[in-house]
């Protein structure tokens, strides 16, 4: 039997370690692989005397750990280009979603979808990550707002991830907004969340985590503890939307519960940091939506690199306020719009966006044992994957199943 799997020759290769500096860089590389995992990496005049089922020589590109989508909500039905429009006509996020319009409007269109209609649409989505090296994408539930349709949303994201050779993480988002049917009734709608959907939920082994949306239009920071106290309970992970729109002590909230991450964060307070770095939660940053939102006040960024949180990036693909299919995009907006260097934007879509999914141990980085998701790009320099403006350079996903 060979020693490995696979070889991968002629490279250089970004690890993405967090002890080594910089990128991790290794020049002249080689990496062998085993049963999905890494099993050697380092310089070639070192590589130990092997053999190997397959020899792939990269002819000097880089390879850099897969990408990590951790915050996405790409399951969902219609969209909403006409609010778009209202929203360019004057009218706010918050007085289209006032008026029964935006999260609502699309859990109209989603709750009238089969799931064979959900995935079909959902589907061009998870392939058009993946062809931008892509391997692990989180998707979020929070459009069915009922025990059946968010059940389906998830069953949906559970097929996305069968189907394809991406790994899906699936989480359940049932605090996202108010429906319609409990309009002044949120407390018996969080009822329902915590004795019905959570339990289903858990027991059909639907979610791999629980988020929930803490804004004066979605939940209150008591709701949410309602929620997610029996997410611990059933033994769930959370993160949380925080602080998109106003400070609600949101990152206080998610570092009290140790959510693996806190997203968004545009409102976050200087105390909210410093609850987030001594609970070690991952700061998810989405440009995409600041973007589309147009808003003015960033996340605290200085304060959160100051107080050693680790900085993740996203898509937040969603039909509302984040229109965009791309993490590429996101890692570009995050150095535009967020100042954060290339480095960053590299780490924030690997190694740190595999912390904000609880996978630290098992990838986001080439290291010895991790798995053996690996993008090969065509660049001079992983500093490139920030820099260019919707240009593709992938060469080649490689998967460790
Ligand atoms: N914040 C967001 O940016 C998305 N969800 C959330 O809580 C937007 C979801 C939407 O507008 O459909
Ligand atoms: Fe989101």
């Amino acid at each position: 039997m060979a020693d490995w799997d696979l070889l991968l020759s002629d490279a250089n290769i970004a690890t993405m370690a967090a002890n080594a500096p910089g990128y991790g860089e290794i020049s002249d590389a080689a990496l062998a692989v085993r049963d999905g995992r890494i099993a050697w990496v380092g310089n070639r005049e070192e590589l130990p005397d092997g053999d190997a089922t397959r020899t792939l020589s990269l002819e000097g590109r880089w390879l850099t750990p897969a990408l990590i989508d951790c915050h996405t909500h790409l399951v969902f039905g219609g969209d909403r280009s006409a609010e778009f429009e209202q929203r360019l006509e004057g009218a706010s996020y918050e007085d289209i979603a006032k008026a029964g319009g935006g999260i609502m409007s699309t859990v109209r269109a989603t709750r009238t979808m089969s799931a064979d209609e959900l995935f079909a649409t959902a589907l061009p989505r998870v392939q058009a990550l993946a062809a931008e090296g892509v391997a692990t994408i989180e998707i979020k539930s929070g459009y069915g707002l009922d025990v059946d349709n968010e059940i389906k949303m998830l069953e949906v994201a559970r097929r996305l991830g069968d189907a394809s050779a991406i790994d899906i993480r699936a989480t359940l988002l049932a605090a996202h907004t108010v429906p319609a049917e409990y309009k002044g009734k949120a407390d018996d709608y969080v009822d329902l969340v915590c004795e019905e959907l959570l339990p289903a939920v858990a027991a059909r082994e639907l979610a791999d985590a629980v988020d929930a949306y803490c804004e004066s239009i979605a939940f209150t920071a008591p709701q949410i503890a309602r929620v997610f106290r029996k997410a611990a309970e059933l033994g769930l992970p959370v993160k949380l939307h925080a602080d998109q729109l106003s400070d609600g002590g949101g990152a206080e909230l998610a570092a009290s519960f140790d959510a693996l991450s806190a997203d968004h964060l545009e409102y976050t307070s200087a105390a909210g940091v410093m609850a987030m770095a001594q609970s070690g939660a991952v700061a998810v940053l989405l440009p995409g939506a600041f973007l589309t939102l147009g808003e003015t006040q960033r996340p605290p960024i200085d304060e959160l690199r100051g107080q050693g949180v680790p900085l993740a990036v996203a898509s937040d693909c969603n039909p509302g306020t984040s229109p965009m299919c791309s993490l590429r995009n996101a890692m570009m907006l995050a150095s535009r719009l967020f100042r954060l260097t290339p480095l960053e934007c590299l780490a924030g879509t690997t190694r740190e966006a595999a912390r904000a999914l609880g996978l630290a141990d098992d990838r986001g980085t080439l290291e010895i044992g991790k798995r053996a998701d690996i993008a090969a790009w065509d660049v001079d320099h992983p500093r490139e994957l920030a820099y260019w403006i919707g240009t593709p350079q992938l060469a080649e996903l490689l998967l460790a199943d």
